[in-house]
């Protein structure tokens, strides 16, 4: 299907249902690397309305746009100096506000990024406190604690910073060392909030009715889960040493404490006195689903990204686990479960499902995800086999899915970024052991010419383009049915299409499981109406599957005599 094939509709994004969130098709944009229209290396607000079409091409509901505030972008714009601004290099006010009544038109909601665990060290409060003393109000915003050892030389605990080394910075005056130290869980840019403060509340409250007077239809929340720290900022137990990775299974204490929850049941009370109501999406990072779904109480968030099924291994019956026990949780508090697999923040699936041993970081002994050599064209070809079926597991899940700039693509990880032009804070704090996440933040490629494949018309870029991307471009994808781009383009609207794979039960086909122990599969039931049947084959081999009709696969799939061999790595829905 060609783009202006699909931009027909013409539904304002009012006209959503109200529960829009539950089953949507959200598409996720980077401003910084989305495109660029003013030609200065840096995407733009501009750049997004330019291709607004194109986005709603896709058949998503709703975009998030990471942030674009005023920063330092010394975390990429995680690091927030004004909270109600637009950064000059992505564009001003006004052209985020023209951008959200443009996405209204083609019928697509607006959700924006809230930082509230931290905010930049240009942050006017952040600047008042280090002109104070520490100790000072202006400090008690922040986490300002005296260090241990003679004269405070010690940081207080042995928290670790998600981005390593210590989690606390020095705080000096005149150059001198003051024995007080500042909490920040990621960049020493990032100092943490203190939300037993009620300035800090009362200010996030007001954050959130700036933007949303301004028809932003909702909230994904940063780093959802650490808002509260444990009093007394006890120290780890030691064999919580790693206990700086996300998704750890114990309650640490400086993450998923209980006073969070009534800073969301707030948070909703806000989102609900609007028309429409407006929607809060967290990025809770939580090492159980149960405790997962504790945020997504009726009173709390409406979703919460699953990152246990993002770090799912290649392996059919750890994926059937995960999906089970997420879905069964979310049921509990009458949530849907909302998956992704890929972010700014993650390595791309294409390279992550490549097949490739990953890098170990050297502080935690943790695998970092990111494959530790370049891959060949063999593994580059395997891993997108993967990511596209993938892709097309995560459409047919029940709940809403997340696609991430340029998985539509099929973009690999870029791993071989020169030292020189990386920016992630992790790259630096880790001393260049960790390469970190610029790899999945490279800007989009529009067009197969030019240095930077039509991200602008200058050739500047943040960050270098791959040449080898031409083929993966937009425009070259365009033109190719059996493309990445037709293919997601294809399952969101096919998608939309079967009622059953949008608001159906999912029933596992125990029978094909048990005949083909390497196959995941399940159909979308509806009470009346066909069923969809839904396959991704994990192994090896192909394997034949009793259906009717084929829907869509994610490559070739051949019909036999008794069904339809579907091939290793290949994903499709059939009406069985
Ligand atoms: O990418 C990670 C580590 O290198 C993740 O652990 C990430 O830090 C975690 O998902 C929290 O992410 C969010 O907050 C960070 C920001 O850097 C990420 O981009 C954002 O998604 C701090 O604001």
């Amino acid at each position: 299907m060609t783009a202006e094939a699909l931009t027909s509709r013409t539904v304002h994004a009012d006209a959503l249902p109200e529960d829009w969130w539950r089953h949507a098709v959200v598409y996720q944009v980077y401003p910084r690397s989305f495109a660029d229209g003013n030609g200065d290396g840096e995407g733009d607000v501009a750049g997004v309305r330019a291709r607004l079409p194109y986005i709603a091409s896709l058949g998503v509901q709703a975009i998030w746009f990471n942030p674009f505030y005023p920063s330092p972008l010394r975390d990429g714009g995680y690091d927030v100096a004004d909270y109600r601004g637009v950064h000059p290099d992505f564009g001003t006010l006004a052209d985020v506000e023209a951008m959200i009544a443009e996405a209204h038109d083609l019928g697509i909601k607006v959700l924006l990024d809230v930082v509230p665990n931290h905010t930049s060290w240009d942050h006017p409060w952040f600047r008042e406190a280090m002109a104070t003393d520490p100790g000072s109000d202006a400090w008690s915003r922040y986490h300002c604690v005296r260090g241990r050892g003679e004269n405070g030389s010690e940081p207080p605990n042995n928290w670790r910073s998600v981005f390593a080394g210590s989690a606390w910075t020095p705080i000096e005056r005149d150059g001198s060392p003051t024995g007080w130290w500042y909490l920040n869980l990621f960049d020493s840019s990032q100092p943490d909030l203190n939300w037993e403060h009620p300035e800090v509340r009362a200010e996030f409250e007001d954050i959130l009715r700036f933007w949303f007077d301004r028809g932003v239809d909702g909230f994904r929340i940063d780093v959802a889960h650490g808002l509260i720290k444990a009093p007394g900022y006890p120290d780890y137990a030691p064999e919580d040493d790693h206990a700086h990775e996300l998704l750890d299974p114990d309650p640490l204490p400086h993450w998923d404490q209980p006073g969070i929850h009534e800073i969301y049941r707030r948070w909703r009370s806000i989102a609900d006195s609007y028309e429409p109501k407006r929607v809060l999406v967290g990025e809770v990072w939580v090492g159980t689903e149960e405790r997962l779904a504790a945020y997504l109480r009726p009173d709390e968030l409406h979703v919460a990204f699953n990152f246990s099924h993002l770090r799912a291994p290649w392996d059919a019956s750890e994926q059937r686990r995960i999906i089970s026990t997420s879905l069964a949780a979310n049921d509990r508090v009458g949530a849907p479960t909302t998956w992704v697999l890929e972010n700014h923040d993650t390595v791309r699936a294409a390279s992550r499902y490549a097949g490739v041993e990953t890098e170990i970081d050297s502080e935690s002994g943790v695998p970092t995800h990111l494959p530790a050599r370049v891959l060949t064209q063999q593994e580059k070809d395997l891993g997108l086999a993967r990511a596209r079926a993938l892709l097309l597991l995560t459409l047919a899940l029940p709940g809403s899915t997340y696609v991430y700039q340029g998985q539509e693509l099929g973009l690999d990880e870029v791993i071989d970024l020169p030292p020189d032009v990386r920016q992630d804070p992790v790259w630096f704090r880790s001393s260049g052991a960790i390469k970190g996440r610029d790899g999945c933040r490279v800007p989009m490629p529009w067009t197969n010419s030019g240095v930077t494949l039509g991200f602008n018309a200058s050739g500047r870029s943040w960050l270098p383009m791959p040449a080898q991307w031409a083929p993966l471009s937009v425009e070259s994808q365009e033109r190719d049915p059996e493309s990445t781009l037709a293919l997601t383009r294809s399952a969101v609207h096919v998608r939309a299409l079967h009622d059953a794979l949008v608001m159906g039960d999912l029933r596992w086909r125990d029978d094909l499981m048990t005949a083909h122990p390497d196959v995941l599969a399940f159909e979308r039931v509806l009470a009346d109406g066909a069923p969809v049947l839904v396959a991704l084959n994990f192994g090896t081999t192909p394997v034949s599957i009793n259906a009717t009709d084929l829907l869509i696969a994610s490559r070739a799939v051949t019909s036999t005599a008794d069904g339809w061999a579907l091939p290793a790595n290949t994903a499709a829905w059939w009406i069985s």
